[in-house]
């Protein structure tokens, strides 16, 4: 009966927010995580906030999540921050989705430095303001020769839109006989998407409980495991991640390594 008494001891105990004990196999982190931050509009709205808040609070859980991730080993965490249909959302708040990039990278980039975290875009980010593209194309320059996670914002990201400017690239290249049709494949076609220096995502997780793809990875998740949480994005934490880690795991089983 020795084990009733074996948590009675108080110094056993420091049980904080984020620890736990999911047990998650080391040897067996996705490579690449994709991540759709939703619930952060419905996280303000539930505590009579305005929305930007939850955009700020969502932007803090980014830090932890990445942070995180890092530790746990994972070669590349993309995150869907700005789709191409979010445009339509009140002037207001895209102004301040804006920012966003700026205020994470003037607050958190000597950390990514630290940890070796390299920072990539995919989308169309010509189309970003200025000031926005230039805090991002300043942190992309920071990191560039960081060896450790790769950080991918998805910014006026879409992907359909990822595809249909495939096919245009490559319908110029073949008017001027720079490709032929045979040189069209599954494998070359990658080389024209946002991600072509990026394996594709083995994991997929979509917060506050939507079950939806929403137009992001649409080539690029073919083969992911989908893991949804009821979790709005800012109260989305470690404990969160693992679960999602376990969940890709219990359906992913190594046995004997193989
Ligand atoms: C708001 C929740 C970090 C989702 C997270 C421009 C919506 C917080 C960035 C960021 C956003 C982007 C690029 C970069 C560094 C940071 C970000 C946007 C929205 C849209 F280089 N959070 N974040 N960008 N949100």
């Amino acid at each position: 009966m020795r084990h009733l008494f074996r948590f009675k001891n108080k110094t056993r105990n420091h049980s904080n927010i984020t620890s736990n004990d999911l047990n998650i196999d080391k040897q067996n982190i996705p490579e690449h995580i994709a991540i759709i931050m939703d619930g952060n509009g419905r996280w303000a709205k539930q505590r009579k906030m305005p929305r930007i808040k939850g955009h700020y609070e969502g932007m803090q859980t980014v830090k932890k999540i990445t942070r995180h991730a890092s530790d746990l080993g994972v070669k590349y965490l993309t995150l869907y921050a700005f789709s191409t249909e979010n445009w339509t959302r009140p002037t207001e708040e895209v102004n301040y989705l804006m920012k966003l990039p700026g205020d994470f990278l003037s607050t958190f980039l000597p950390e990514l430095m630290e940890k070796n975290v390299r920072v990539e875009t995919i989308g169309f980010i010509d189309a970003l303001p200025e000031h926005t593209r230039k805090a991002v194309l300043e942190a992309i320059e920071k990191t560039k020769n960081n060896t450790g996670l790769t950080l991918v914002f998805a910014l006026n990201y879409g992907g359909k839109k990822e595809i249909v400017a495939a096919v245009q690239m490559i319908a110029d290249l073949y008017k001027e006989n720079k490709v032929t049709l045979d040189d069209i494949n599954e494998t070359t076609f990658n080389d024209y998407l946002f991600t072509k220096n990026i394996p594709d995502p083995e994991l997929l997780i979509r917060t506050s409980g939507e079950q939806r793809l929403s137009n992001f990875l649409i080539w690029q998740s073919s083969y992911s495991e989908f893991v949804f949480d009821d979790t709005l994005w800012p109260d989305f934490n470690e404990n969160n991640l693992e679960q999602a880690i376990k969940t890709y795991q219990e359906r992913h089983r190594r046995f004997g390594g193989l």
